[in-house]
């Protein structure tokens, strides 16, 4: 058993170092070429595991992005790759650094205080640094994309889960009819049947061509969204996020004022994503104020965000009774359950942990037992990108970074 882990211990820390692009690491050559904001944070802790101080250096890069306004792009185009569409070209922002022009969610502030938790001494200067800017990116959140207290996306692609179910409302309501005609690149590395169709990818332009029209100028994106919806993956991990900023802020005499207030915004903000119909978090459309309906993996973050709720410990147990590999991204029993496809249904490693670790820190035994679930999969199907809830097949691209990283932080 001892041999297995430490093969497959190796075979993660192969795949961090050869995603590794010198400070920073792609999810995984061919299909994702460039710097992805949540998958650096997740790379970050998965480098903690072997060379701590290479894991400082990717959150460093990662905020090396960051806008005047505050926001930290979700992919960081360092060099110029064909093989992905859409590129620099296609986006035109004018950060930093080339970039796209929209965020993702922010775990990096939460992974920054466990790199520093631990290893302390190396840590303090990292956080020290980094610390107001990690303030900025929240103000921005909370400028920029938050109703009620919850938090928005204004693209499918911020939330990370580009094609879940939980969109498809708010998706049907754009008219992409003038989008012009461009070429995906996403397929020629992965079939069709796994990824987003062409109506989502016509409707992901036009929002990115709507925002180059605009000059990817905040106030001038919020007026009239065509996409805005309160989605329980943002608001759960920036509620984490400004929980370990104010530890880290209280460890390291840091200035913390406003965060409290931040924190309960965001508390009364979860509860507009209650929704009773499922028993579960749901995404909320901020234009016509209706529930998705959707039991998603994003549904059971709450216990990550720092929110303990007795039902939905129950339908957790309903979602993932039928299932041998944990919380799929759609429900089983939803009938739009597409268990190939992407967000539509399969099994995600990186999911499976924040909700795992936030079960395991309440105490609730679910935890251990999705852990577990997380490592026999890894062992027994590879570092894939994503899997097929029903039997772990993999799915999507090979030797993911989050996958390995996945392994070496938390399940293996
Ligand atoms: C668009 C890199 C990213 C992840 C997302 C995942 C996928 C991109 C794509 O890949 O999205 O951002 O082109 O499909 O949905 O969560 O960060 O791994």
């Amino acid at each position: 058993m001892q041999a297995i882990r430490d093969e497959l211990d190796r075979r993660a820390i192969q795949i961090m170092r050869d995603n590794d692009r010198g400070g920073y690491t792609i999810p995984t050559h061919g299909l994702y070429p460039y710097q992805w904001n949540w998958d650096s944070a997740f790379a970050a802790l998965g480098f903690a595991a072997f060379d701590p101080a290479r894991a400082w250096r990717e959150i460093e890069i990662l905020f090396s992005g960051q806008w005047l306004d505050g926001m930290v792009p979700h992919i960081l185009f360092h060099r110029p790759d064909p093989g992905y569409f859409p590129g620099p070209d296609v986006w035109q922002c004018r950060g930093p650094l080339p970039s796209s022009g929209i965020t993702q969610p922010p775990v990096a502030l939460s992974f920054a205080r466990r790199l520093y938790e631990a290893a302390p001494a190396l840590g303090e200067v990292p956080v020290r640094m980094l610390f107001d800017p990690m303030r900025r990116w929240i103000q921005w959140f909370l400028a920029w994309r938050q109703d009620r207290g919850a938090i928005c996306i204004a693209h499918p692609w911020e939330s990370g889960r580009d094609n879940a179910a939980d969109w498809d409302r708010a998706m049907a309501a754009i008219d992409p009819a003038d989008v012009g005609s461009y070429e995906r690149r996403d397929l020629d590395h992965v079939h069709a049947a796994m990824r987003p169709t062409k109506d989502d990818y016509d409707r992901y332009i036009w929002l990115v061509q709507r925002g180059r029209r605009l000059g990817w100028h905040a106030p001038s994106l919020a007026v009239d969204p065509p996409f805005l919806v309160a989605d329980p993956t943002m608001t759960f991990t920036l509620m984490r996020g400004v929980r370990d900023l104010i530890w880290l802020g209280e460890r390291l005499g840091l200035p913390t004022a406003g965060l409290m207030h931040d924190l309960a915004m965001l508390e009364q903000g979860a509860e507009t994503l209650w929704n009773p119909a499922i028993g579960a978090y749901d995404s909320r459309n901020v234009l016509d104020g209706a529930f998705s309906g959707t039991l998603s993996n994003a549904s059971f973050l709450s216990w990550y965000g720092g929110i303990d709720r007795p039902e939905l410990a129950r339908t957790l147990e309903e979602v993932m009774a039928p299932l041998p590999y944990g919380v799929p991204s759609l429900a089983l029993q939803d009938e739009r359950f597409d268990p190939r496809r992407y967000w539509r249904g399969p099994v995600w490693g990186v999911l499976n942990m924040l909700v795992g670790m936030g079960l395991e820190e309440f105490g609730h035994p679910r935890g251990a037992a999705l852990r577990a679930m997380t490592a026999r999969l890894i062992a027994s199907h590879g570092f894939a990108e994503y899997f097929d809830p029903r039997d772990g097949a993999p799915a999507g691209g090979g030797s993911f970074t989050w996958t390995a990283a996945v392994w070496l932080a938390w399940a293996g």
